[in-house]
């Protein structure tokens, strides 16, 4: 039987920040159980929880591998996912295979560098058992779907793969990772992510969904996620359970068969849930949703601003956002916003709607929490990546340069310098003012977030944002 080693690389320093307990290294989980019940001996390692990484990779190294794959999103997947690449190279002459959101995206220049032979786009279960039987056997690329790779120096891309039905994918084999490590963390709950849809209709222009997903939306029928629920439960105690779906309730039929599920199996749960699709509910699904065991939502509201709303075609209003609220306050449910700010084109008078709007949401639903505001990451594929460029921005020309384009004001090139610095506190003084709400930042991180909140609560009432010292004091503490 031949190996396929399967690599996540380390996702940086956000998961300190975010949570207490790393996340399921789910790209190489679903291939990897394609991959072990097609014969194949799987070996996933995982740099966020393996310290000793180097040595399992030198001994899967030992064995009679076929390819060494790594999975991969924008930021420090890439940079540490190279290390890996780098190290396997030093070592043996394996094909290595790149999948994941980032390689799907940006195909041909991910091939462009030395360490990256093939690239897997989009779903990798189907497309990485027929490439591994091609390179088992010696033979030809140039039939699979979903891939792109290198041949005689050219950069060749097959045909793009068929949606999977996820009704015929196994179940996760949860033996290839240890769960147990990633279990903790969640306010004494033993948790877990899964994804029972895959895709979104919905446009909005800064999303990796409309690309990757070509905005097809496709479900586990509400038998097969419940069986794998109740397998979690029996088999590993798991009381919560955190949907990755990109929107949980697409289809709102579907959505409330599976919360009747939930207030049956006595579990908590949380998920992403748009604001439309909330003003969709009537009060007694709202009230069944709390009944079921949801402890949170989370609701991206994007911007205060209509013009904003609209330039990311978000299919929402200020108005919706705040009548979404008023409904969840009425059911108890916990909810946090996500707010985003730095849009090409927005105004002050933008940003200054949006802060009004997170103000007037606590205002109105105690138990409305407001996310950091963000600020805007033009991702590629995305259709406001291209409106960015437009507005001047130059994206990275590498692999290696995704590694550090993340949420700074850096690239916001459309902004004066002095409205960078004001984009910048903002989003840097909105971080502290809640708590975390559902991680665990180390204590003094919490401690300084606490003793500075004070003045980030006064620097956002009164919209005063200049002389951002904290921002050099934090850098000289070395948390920003
Ligand atoms: C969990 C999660 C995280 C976790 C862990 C991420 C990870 N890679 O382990 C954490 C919290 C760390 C995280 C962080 C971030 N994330 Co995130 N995250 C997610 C989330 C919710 C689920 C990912 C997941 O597990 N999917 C399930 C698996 C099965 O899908 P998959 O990984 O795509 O794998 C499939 C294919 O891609 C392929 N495949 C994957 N790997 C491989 C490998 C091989 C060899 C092969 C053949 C195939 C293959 O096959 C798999 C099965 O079909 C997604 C959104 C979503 N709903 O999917 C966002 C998402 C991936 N994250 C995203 C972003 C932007 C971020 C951050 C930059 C956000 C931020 N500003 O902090 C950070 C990056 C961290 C950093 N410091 O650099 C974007 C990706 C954008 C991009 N262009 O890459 C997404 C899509 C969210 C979004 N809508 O914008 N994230
Ligand atoms: S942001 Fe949410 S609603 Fe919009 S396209 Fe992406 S997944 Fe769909």
């Amino acid at each position: 039987m031949r190996t396929v080693l399967l690599v996540h690389p380390h996702p940086g320093i956000s998961v300190n920040r975010y949570s207490g307990a790393p996340f399921v290294p789910g790209g190489a989980l679903l291939v990897g159980t394609a991959l072990h019940h097609a014969g194949y001996r799987v070996k996933i390692i995982d740099q966020h929880v393996e310290k000793d990484w180097q040595l399992r990779l030198s001994e899967g190294l030992q064995e009679n591998v076929i390819c060494l794959g790594i999975s991969c999103i924008i930021g420090d997947q890439i940079s540490n996912g190279l290390e890996i690449a780098k190290f396997v190279r030093a070592h043996s002459t394996l094909p290595i295979v790149w999948g994941g959101v980032h390689p799907t995206l940006l195909p041909e220049q991910t091939l462009e560098n030395e360490f990256v032979d093939i690239v897997v786009r989009g779903e990798g279960e189907e497309t990485a058992v027929e490439l591994m039987k091609a390179l088992e056997e010696n033979k030809s690329l140039a039939g699979i779907p979903g891939i792109s790779y290198k041949e005689n120096g050219k950069i060749v891309h097959n045909r793009d793969r068929e949606f999977i039905d996820l009704d015929t994918l196994p179940p996760p084999c949860w033996e290839l990772i240890d769960i147990h490590r990633y279990t903790g963390g969640h306010q004494g709950y033993r948790y877990i992510s899964l994804k029972t849809s895959r895709g979104c209709p919905f446009n909005c222009g800064y999303c990796y969904a409309n690309v990757f997903h070509k905005r097809r939306w496709r479900s586990m029928s509400v038998d097969n996620v419940l069986k794998e629920m109740t397998f979690l439960m029996d088999q590993y105690a798991i009381d919560l359970f955190l949907f990755d779906d990109e929107e949980f309730f697409i289809d709102i039929k579907r959505g409330r068969e599976l919360v009747e599920a939930f207030k049956r199996l006595n579990i908590c749960w949380k998920a992403s849930i748009r604001v439309d699709t909330l003003l969709r509910m009537d009060d007694a699904f709202l009230e069944l949703i709390r009944e079921s065991g949801c402890i949170w939502l989370g609701i991206g509201a994007e911007s205060g601003s209509n013009n904003m709303l609209n330039l990311m075609n978000k299919k929402i209003t200020r108005e919706n956002i705040l009548e979404a609220n008023r409904k969840l306050a009425r059911h108890h449910l916990r909810a946090q916003f996500f707010l985003m700010v730095g849009f090409p084109t927005e105004t002050w008078e933008d940003m200054k709607e949006t802060i009004s709007l997170a103000l007037q949401l606590k205002r109105e639903n105690e138990g409305a929490e407001i996310s950091a505001f963000s600020l805007f990451t033009p991702y590629p594929g995305c259709e406001l990546h291209d409106l960015a460029v437009v507005h001047g921005l130059e994206p990275p020309d590498c692999l290696e340069k995704w590694a550090t384009f993340s949420w700074t004001a850096d690239h916001a090139v459309w902004f004066s310098e002095e409205m960078r610095s004001t984009v910048r506190m903002l989003a840097f003084a909105s971080t502290c003012l809640n708590d975390p709400v559902d991680t665990n930042p180390p204590f003094h991180i919490k401690l300084m977030g606490r003793l500075y909140r004070p003045l980030a609560k006064q620097r956002i009432k009164h919209l005063f944002f200049r002389y951002p010292f904290e921002i050099s004091v934090a850098k000289w503490l070395g948390v920003y």
